[in-house]
């Protein structure tokens, strides 16, 4: 099994998306295989042999095969030591937050997946989903009062991990720019070196990605 990273995912999807923005913030050498959603090839026995839910991602390193996206995330933090919190009472802060995400801001990917993806499906869905996704954002915007980060004072596999679901809010009709603390964080995030937007950052095909010596 080879030493380097490789995630498996499609361009649409922010579980994707997480994994894939870490590694360009830590400017680590990776290579990205598509998995075409549209066409199901996440339901192939290929990629059912790798990812028993049938999603995505994926990232396979040397011997192991891990699955779920903010698994990944932690995964990524304790082998390359980027966006690892400094103290031990902040890495296990930084799981939590990870945790809530997946419980609280999949209601943003939600809303944003039937308003998007699912237009002969009823509205009742999106109706249904769309006060909690408002309520995750707002959770977030009010824990973000008067600090930089959701952890510490560094970016971490937190911020990461709720962003980088977060991104497509606006595909769902929901603002980050009406909520400034949250407005705030994402401009930081989004001036980071290396930080890209999905569809910037995503390819359509298999690549390679070289990696930044300099972080
Ligand atoms: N909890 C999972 C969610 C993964 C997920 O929902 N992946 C979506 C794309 S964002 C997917 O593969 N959808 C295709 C399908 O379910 O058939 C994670 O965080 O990785």
């Amino acid at each position: 099994m080879t030493d380097r990273l490789i995630l498996h995912g499609s361009f649409t999807s922010s579980s994707t998306y997480k994994p894939m923005l870490f590694l360009a913030l830590s400017g680590l050498p990776f290579s990205f295989r598509t998995v075409n959603l549209k066409n199901g090839v996440q339901k192939e026995a290929a990629h059912l042999a790798i990812n028993r839910y049938g999603q995505v991602p994926v990232l396979r390193h040397r011997d192991l095969t891990l699955v779920m996206s903010n698994v990944i995330l932690d995964y990524l933090a304790r082998t390359t030591g980027h966006f690892e919190p400094r103290t031990e009472q902040h890495c296990w802060q930084a799981r939590e937050w990870l945790s809530w995400e997946n419980d609280a801001i999949t209601n943003v990917a939600r809303v944003r997946h039937f308003a998007r993806f699912r237009p002969d499906v009823s509205q009742d869905i999106v109706g249904f989903f769309r006060p909690l996704a408002e309520a995750a954002l707002d959770f977030a915007d009010k824990s973000l009062q008067g600090r930089e980060w959701l952890v510490g004072d560094a970016c971490s596999i937190a911020d990461i991990g709720c962003w980088g679901r977060m991104v497509f809010a606006a595909e769902g009709g929901l603002s980050l720019d009406a909520r400034p603390n949250l407005a705030a964080w994402r401009d930081r995030l989004m001036a980071m070196p290396g930080f890209a937007l999905p569809y910037d950052l995503i390819p359509k095909k298999d690549a390679e990605f070289a990696g930044a010596t300099s972080r």
